[in-house]
Order: C-alpha cells, then sequence, then structure tokens
C-alpha cells in the first residue's frame, strides 16, 4: 500500500493511532522495527540531531536530505512537522511537490510565522499567523498534491500562544474548511484538560492530532475516551539518545578503558544489521564473480 495511503487510514481510522518522533534513517528503522505504523518527522528532533536551534536554522532542503534517508530505509509512512511550510503558500506548496517526490506520506503545518520557535520556549510570546493567510496556505498545498492520500495536518497554535478555547476552535475549523485533513491541537499544559474542553466542543468533527509531550501523564485510556485519532510522540528518540550518549562519553572520558564500555553499547553486529549488511552480502552472492576482489594478473 501506499505510503500516503497508510498514513490517510491512520489517521481516519476509528482507533487511536501512536506514531514516533525519528531524526535520522537510523532512529526511522528503529521505529518501524519496534511496530510503530508511522513517523513524526520532528523539527525540534532534527535540527537538534544538526547541533542548531528550532527555528529554521537549517534550511528546508537540508530537512529534505534527511527524509530522504529516512523515506529510503523504511516502509511505514513518515509525517514532516513541516514547521510553517518554510514560508508564504509558494514555499509550503513547492515543499508538497518535493515530499511527494520523496514518498512523504504528509506535512504538518502550524500557524505560526516564518521563522518559527518551538512551542515550549516562550509559547506567549509567538506571534501566529493571520487566519486567512493560514488557509490560503493550506488551499495551496492541497492544490499541489498529486496523490489524493498525500496528507496535510493543520497545527493549531492558540492554546501555545495563549488565546484560549474559542480562538483554537475558530481557527481549527477553517483550517477543516480550508481542506485540512486533520487537525493538531496542541498544549504545553501539564494536564490534559484545555485539549479536552476542544475535544467535547469540537465534536468529533474532523481528525485530531495531539502532542502529549508535557501531559506526559495523561494516561492514553483518556485519548481514546476523547476521540484523538493519533498521538505522537514527539522527540523520545532523540532525547534517549542524548541521555545514551552523554552517559557512555562521560564514562568513557573517565575510565580511560572500553573494559566496562561494551556491555553498555549495541553490538557492532547490530550495527550492520540495521544497515542491511546481509542485503549487500546475498547481493554480491548474486552480482559478484566469486572469488574476484578486483582483477589480478
Ligand atoms: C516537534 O517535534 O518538533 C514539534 C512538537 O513540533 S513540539 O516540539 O512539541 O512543538
Ligand atoms: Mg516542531
Amino acid at each position: 500500500m501506499r505510503k500516503t495511503t497508510q498514513l490517510r487510514n491512520l489517521i481516519t481510522s476509528k482507533e487511536l493511532e501512536v506514531i514516533m518522533e525519528a531524526h535520522n534513517a537510523l532512529s526511522a528503522k528503529i521505529v518501524e522495527e519496534a511496530g510503530f505504523k508511522g513517523i513524526w518527522a520532528s523539527g525540534l528532533s532534527i535540527s537538534a540531531a544538526m547541533g542548531v536551534r528550532d527555528n529554521n536554522e537549517a534550511s528546508w532542503t537540508q530537512i529534505l536530505e534527511v527524509l530522504e534517508f529516512m523515506s529510503d530505509a523504511t516502509s511505514i509512512p513518515i509525517l514532516l512537522d513541516g514547521d510553517t511550510g518554510y514560508g508564504n503558500f509558494n514555499n509550503a506548496r513547492r515543499l508538497v511537490k518535493k515530499l511527494e517526490q520523496r514518498q512523504i506520506a504528509g506535512v504538518c503545518i502550524e500557524d505560526k510565522l516564518f521563522p518559527k520557535t518551538n512551542s515550549f520556549i516562550r509559547g506567549e510570546t509567538q506571534p501566529l499567523a493571520s487566519i486567512d493567510e493560514f488557509c490560503g496556505k493550506i488551499r495551496a498545498m492541497k492544490d499541489t498534491q498529486t496523490d489524493d492520500d498525500f496528507v496535510v495536518v493543520a497545527r493549531v497554535e492558540a492554546f501555545i500562544a495563549g488565546w484560549g478555547l474559542r480562538e483554537a476552535l475558530r481557527r481549527a475549523e477553517a483550517y477543516r474548511q480550508a481542506g485540512a485533513d486533520a487537525i493538531l491541537i496542541h498544549s504545553k499544559r501539564a494536564d490534559f484538560e484545555e485539549i479536552e474542553a476542544f475535544m467535547k466542543e469540537w465534536g468529533g468533527r474532523h481528525p485530531v492530532v495531539i502532542v502529549p509531550t508535557k501531559y506526559y501523564r495523561t494516561p492514553t485510556a483518556r485519548f481514546r475516551e476523547a476521540g484523538i485519532s493519533m498521538a505522537i510522540w514527539a522527540n523520545h528518540n532523540l532525547r534517549a539518545a542524548i541521555a545514551a550518549m552523554q552517559q557512555i562519553t562521560s564514562r568513557l572520558y573517565r575510565e580511560e578503558t572500553l573494559l566496562h564500555a561494551e556491555s553498555c553499547v549495541a553490538p557492532l553486529e547490530e550495527v550492520f544489521r540495521l544497515q542491511g549488511a546481509e542485503e549487500l552480502a546475498e547481493a554480491e552472492r548474486k552480482y559478484l564473480p566469486s572469488g574476484l576482489n578486483g582483477d589480478r594478473p
């Protein structure tokens, strides 16, 4: 099944679906192997892995290069965190064209201004896009896609900016009418209450996606009860990698020996397996004349 169709099915299914963050091909592959049905290509994680801030410091073509490796390495759909679409409607529609060429299944855009800032950094101070401008961007993206199943998710930042429930609903409804396939309603609160209030008023009009990073204590059953379509574990591979790398690096620095490190890290064979070394060995048996390592006289 096409990756776009897979993602559309996840978004529109009656069940709660959960997708997980990846920030490069290796983490994307790990997400697929764990059993997840989709990948969140997180702007925060990809930028952090590049050593830059989540402020569009990495160019959108640099993000595309990472995505291409992620897409090549996996068979489950990738939903790109496309920030604001990297500019106006024109940049956003060109992004859609380039994503489709790389078999990226969908993109989420947020109603902020380019260059954006991560929602958890001084959210209240962040300006929001005008509703009309953002709706034009959504329409341009939907008009550009050539695969009907390509998914455009519109992310509402009204709660992040402190604009309240009424504004969140107004924006979500406008984005639905502009053609978005789902609404991502974001919150920085430690509880689920503002999202729950939104869901009550929303009344199942259109699929809703959430990112429970800050309200991680909320049991997943409550997301189901509220009628959420998709939850995103948005940055946990990056944060796991940071913790693991800091631990092993400081230990190796202190101990000046590899003696105790070996049991704390993945075996080298696991690295080769994840890279697909076995497939290359098979291909060599098929395509390389046996015993030849270059011509010798
Ligand atoms: C991301 O993963 O980059 C997101 C989610 O956009 S958040 O960091 O919560 O804004
Ligand atoms: Mg982001």
